[in-house]
């Protein structure tokens, strides 16, 4: 498995040039997908059966800090707190910068990581946490890679996390080459400055089953899973058209059914993948009834509980009171941290 790897990164690191710094630091948004991805090709390789399009979190995200430390292993941090190496977060972050490691003049890190987003609660703070690291790693090697690069190098530590080293729409190319050289994000050059994301966080302990646990329990079980390629390129395609046209209702219903075509998906695996709490059915329904009262409210829900809100600036009032608590992001807002 490692092998793959490893060959795989040395292809892509055949280009980049060598500056090594002391330290780095750098901050990635998380992204929430309008398109979801949803099942691998490749498991080791991290490629994906079908190609997603998310948007990104404005100040949302994970900010992380590297430095090269004289010690016999890697040291890490999560939120302020030191993480104890044999735990599956560190032993995963570890396992990543081993791959890298021969371009980064060795030695061990200590790697500091910053979400302003509950970890684990299907806010996907592994892309924006894989995306930082990679960044952070760019700048820290003096590398001098692509964004496209990066995007790959990214997709190996989180598939989720290729679209993280971008802000705004981005599209991630599922690709056919086996090797993984063509399954690659890039970013939509469009803005959408009225576009808000409202988070309802109903529940931020860590889900009994993980999206990569899940996605290959769907993809292995559920008989629905046939169709969900199909369904992933055509709502695509919509919402491509959507945000070349500022079609907002289109855009939310494309995203809202994509969203819930996926859930069936889960739902028809055995044993069957329910992420939904109590909360989240309250939700939907709560979106419904807004939305017959003529609100342009839609929602997106990841492999977790929580519901994601996608609505105008000009109605942020009557969600904020719909919705006690919603945290809202501004993905074309101030420009993030750098
Ligand atoms: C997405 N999810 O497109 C979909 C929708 C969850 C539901 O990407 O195995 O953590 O590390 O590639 O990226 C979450 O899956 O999975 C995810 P791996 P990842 O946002």
């Amino acid at each position: 498995m490692e092998e793959m790897q490893a060959r795989f990164v040395e292809r892509l690191m055949k280009d980049a040039a060598s500056d090594p710094q002391a330290c780095s630091t750098a901050f990635a948004p998380s992204n929430i997908a309008l398109c979801k991805y949803w099942g691998k090709r490749d498991a080791i390789l991290n490629l994906p059966v079908n190609s997603s399009l998310s948007i990104s979190l404005g100040s949302l995200g994970t900010r992380t800090d590297v430095r090269r430390i004289d010690a016999p292993a890697d040291a890490v941090h999560l939120n302020g707190l030191e993480v104890p190496a044999e735990l599956p977060f560190a032993r995963r972050l570890s396992g990543f910068l081993d791959l890298l490691r021969p371009w980064l003049g060795a030695g061990a890190l200590e790697v500091d990581t910053r979400n302003t987003i509950p970890t684990a609660a299907g806010l996907a703070s592994s892309a924006s946490g894989f995306a930082a690291l990679v960044l952070a790693l760019d700048r820290l090697g003096g590398w001098g890679m692509d964004r496209r690069s990066l995007s790959m190098l990214a997709r190996l530590g989180s598939g989720s996390a290729a679209r993280s080293v971008y802000d705004g729409f981005v599209q991630w190319h599922a690709g056919h080459d086996p090797a993984g050289g063509d399954s690659f994000a890039e970013r939509i050059d469009s803005e959408w400055p009225e576009l808000r994301i409202g988070i309802v966080e109903l529940c931020v302990e860590e889900k009994p089953v993980g999206s990569r646990d899940g996605m290959n329990r769907t993809a292995a079980t559920s008989a629905l899973y046939a169709s969900w390629p199909a369904q992933a390129a055509a709502d695509l395609d919509l919402l491509r058209n959507a945000i070349a046209e500022r079609d907002f209702a289109t855009l939310g219903r494309t995203a809202e059914r994509n969203a819930l075509a996926m859930h069936a998906t889960m739902l028809a695996a055995w044993p069957p993948l329910l992420y939904f709490q109590p909360g989240t059915v309250e939700a939907i329904h709560r979106i419904q009834r807004l939305r017959a009262d003529g609100l342009a409210v839609y929602l997106t829900i990841d492999a977790g509980p929580n519901p994601k809100l996608l609505f105008r600036s000009s109605d942020e009032p009557a969600l904020r009171a719909a919705f006690a608590g919603l945290r809202v992001a501004d993905p074309f807002g101030a420009a993030s941290p750098a």
